[in-house]
């Protein structure tokens, strides 16, 4: 018998698999995100720290190549948050995820305009709050994830969530392959939200040299810089790491590290600049494999996953069971 896995989440969204793609500043622009969308899941622009009228452009350009729903993501600490989030009202995007703060101050009126609003917490507290402020789902995102993170792993914070909110929970962080997804479903998520390994989608534009890294690297590849500065970020050792942990270690300002991390994820993604710049990545790059299409992507999550509910155990090694 097939898994009616996230159903209740694909009818209200009106995808075909409870699959968000995560929203990865730089990284998710409108080829990976209308790929995504266009093959059932969800797909979502990254708005990172671009302006407005960036992410406007972008926003027309996934409509270009998709009818299907997408979202967008705003990470509050961004300078342009507030100019953003007054464009996507506008825009009625029919998602909206929020990463890095508190989105309270922004629900009211989205929703006004029927767009869903699933924010990125790291806590059950937060998640209970915000379901009191009426958001339609809750992104609940453990330490593996790439990138900026909380402190909590999934394994542990996804169960808390689901127990703390009635809404639907979207599991988020370590989740690369079907038996992620069907761990997640068995934690309580109503769905899953993918990164790192929709990094090295075909249709995602990041530098080759940022997918070689992610698909050469193992389980112990990534390191948590920004510990000393409160701004915790995940990514995969190289020189960058290595020279910023020292100078945590050394303790450099707050205001110097920040400006030694500046420009450092787009040198990476846009340049391949691998061992100067910042390659975020979660710690399931060592599950990522090689690049594929996002339909590819997305049909292997969900029906391995299904396999696993079957009973048909998966290694990886080919062997079946
Ligand atoms: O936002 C992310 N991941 C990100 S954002 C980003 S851009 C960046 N670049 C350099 C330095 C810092 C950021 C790269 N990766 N994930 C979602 C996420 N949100 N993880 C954790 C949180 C979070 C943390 C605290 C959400 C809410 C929160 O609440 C604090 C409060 O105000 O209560």
């Amino acid at each position: 018998m097939e898994m009616a896995l996230g159903r209740e989440l694909c009818e209200m969204l009106g995808i075909e698999y409870p699959i968000f793609q995560g929203g990865m500043a730089w990284v998710a622009t409108a080829p990976l995100v209308a790929a995504v969308s266009e093959a059932g899941g969800l797909g979502i622009i990254g708005s990172g720290g671009f302006p407005a009228e960036w992410v406007r452009d972008q926003i027309r350009r996934v409509r270009e190549l998709t009818q299907k729903p997408f979202g967008v993501n705003v990470m509050l600490l961004s300078p342009h948050a507030e100019d953003i989030m007054r464009l996507l009202e506008v825009e009625r995007v029919p998602v909206v995820t929020t990463g890095a703060g508190n989105p309270g101050k922004y629900i009211d009126k989205l929703k006004r305009g029927g767009t869903k609003i699933f924010p990125v917490v790291s806590s059950s507290a937060l998640a209970r709050r915000l379901e009191r402020l009426g958001v339609d789902g809750i992104i609940a995102e453990g330490m593996e994830s790439g990138g900026h993170i909380g402190e909590v792993t999934t394994m542990v914070l996804v169960p808390q969530v689901v127990d703390a909110v009635r809404i639907p929970v979207i599991a988020a962080g370590g989740i690369a392959d079907g038996r992620g997804v069907a761990a997640a479903f068995a934690l309580g998520a109503s769905g899953v939200q993918v990164g790192t390994r929709f990094v090295v989608a075909k249709e995602c534009e990041a530098h080759p040299a940022y997918k070689r890294m992610i698909i050469d690297a193992g389980d112990r590849d990534t390191v948590v810089t920004g510990l000393s500065t409160g701004h915790p970020v995940r990514v995969l050792r190289n020189r960058f790491a290595r020279e910023f942990l020292e100078k945590e270690r050394l303790g450099t300002s707050k205001e110097e590290l920040a400006r030694l991390g500046e420009g450092k994820l787009a040198a990476a993604v846009l340049q391949g600049d691998v061992e100067g710049g910042s390659v975020m990545a979660g710690q399931c790059a060592g599950l990522v494999k090689r690049e594929q299409p996002a339909a590819e992507i997305i049909k292997e999550l969900f029906e391995g996953a299904q396999a696993v509910f079957a009973g048909i155990k998966h290694s990886e090694r080919g062997e079946g069971k």
